[in-house]
């Protein structure tokens, strides 16, 4: 098949899914084509079968914002007529979406072949940004205007239709992590960078968007800290990096936070932790956490969003309300002061993420749902 692609070029999970989907894609023997304003993180290598096609905006002194959707969707009309695509696969409804739609028209209008249109589904696209009333009657059209749709979890599904009343199928395809590079403890992972032998190694990744609950991090952080020796490793960049900055001084944490800032290799670094935050007040999958729990590391994440459909709550981490950070330091240390049940939970860490989430079951699940789109068994 002849797939384009187009997500956020900039680390985050949609955008890291979208990438490493076109990669795998390739391997398989299918042309992939991204179209995006920049190369996607993580796409750092030449690979047959894949080519990038940079969208370029038009400065303009009337643009007071360059029409960046606009040029998007001619480029996606320009692939589609030159490569003959079969398929327009875009990650993230807005406004990605919605351009397909567009150039889909465009197609039309000059009479040539239309791809079929997927969306996935990824998450703040739904329960953040599509869902603000701005956004809402736009967000809702594009996805009823895509020939199919995916979601990233059952939960996302569920949120879709119900805040968007959409009657049409959605099939879920979860998050995938690419087992040759994200697996338990290599040589490459130098713990004692980060930490002496006898103190725990916690670790964090994200966006440091408010939606992850950085503030929270910290809290349960101090509250281990207090109890046994510990580091916090955290990995990324974000709005609330400097709110987190300022937290850490006030707690007199400076000396136990390391910050690495955004990483595309966090496999190099994972496998070093023994345990995994992710306390998100909305989290649609969580690819940070199915990469921890694939590199053997246990996490605490919160019940009432995605993550309950690859944390298994007391076998390979542990579920908790959002915002109960007395809870969840709780179940921190009732992880890390018993060896055996830390190794049984790391154990069972990778046997659920190999088992579930492995490239081979999920990209072979988006290669039939391409095919079930093309054959027109549509959602
Ligand atoms: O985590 C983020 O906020 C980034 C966001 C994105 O769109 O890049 O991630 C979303 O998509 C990921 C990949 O499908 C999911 O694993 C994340 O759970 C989801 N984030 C949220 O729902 C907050």
């Amino acid at each position: 098949m002849v797939i384009g692609i187009t997500c956020y070029p900039v680390a985050g999970g949609s955008g890291i899914v979208a990438t490493e989907l076109g990669q795998q894609l390739a391997t398989r023997g299918h042309e992939v084509h991204f179209i995006s304003y920049a190369m996607p993180f993580r796409l750092d290598r030449y690979q047959p079968n894949l080519m990038f096609h940079a969208v370029e905006t038009t400065a303009y002194p009337l643009f007071k914002f360059p029409p960046y959707t606009l040029t998007l969707a001619a480029r996606m009309a320009d692939v589609a007529r030159n490569f003959d695509l079969d398929i327009l696969h875009m990650h993230y409804a807005i406004p990605h979406a919605t351009c397909a739609y567009l150039a889909r028209q465009m197609l039309a209008d000059s009479g040539d072949c239309q791809p079929k249109i997927i969306t996935t589904l990824h998450g703040t696209d739904i329960t953040l940004v599509g869902s603000d009333p701005s956004f809402y009657d736009i967000t809702r059209f594009s996805i009823n205007a895509s020939d199919g749709l995916t979601a990233v979890s059952g939960y996302l599904a569920d949120e879709t239709k119900d805040v968007f009343k959409i009657e049409k199928e959605i099939r879920v395809i979860h998050n995938f992590f690419d087992g040759t590079r994200f697996k338990p403890s290599t040589s490459e992972c130098q713990r004692s960078e980060f930490a002496e032998k006898d103190e725990f190694l916690i670790s964090h990744i994200s966006n440091f968007r408010p939606v992850k609950r950085t503030m929270d991090v910290i809290d349960i952080f101090e509250r281990i800290n207090s109890n046994v020796p510990s580091k916090l490793l955290l990995i990324g960049e974000g709005p609330d990096i400097v709110l987190t900055r300022r937290q850490i001084k006030k707690k007199g944490l400076e000396d136990r936070v390391i910050f690495l800032g955004n990483q595309s290799r966090v496999e190099a670094v994972l496998p070093c932790a023994d345990l995994f935050l992710l306390p998100s007040e909305e989290e649609s999958f969580g690819l940070a956490a199915l990469e921890a729990l694939a590199c053997g590391v246990p996490v605490i994440g919160t019940s009432g969003t995605g993550m309950v459909e690859l944390i298994d709550d007391g076998i390979n981490g542990y579920l908790c309300n959002v915002g109960d950070t007395s809870a969840m330091a709780a179940a921190s240390l009732s992880i890390l002061t018993d060896p055996k049940k830390h190794e049984q939970f790391k154990k069972a860490a990778v046997e659920s993420a190999t088992k579930r989430f492995n490239t081979d079951k999920i990209i072979s699940e988006y290669e039939q749902y391409y095919k079930d789109v093309l054959d027109g068994c549509k959602s």
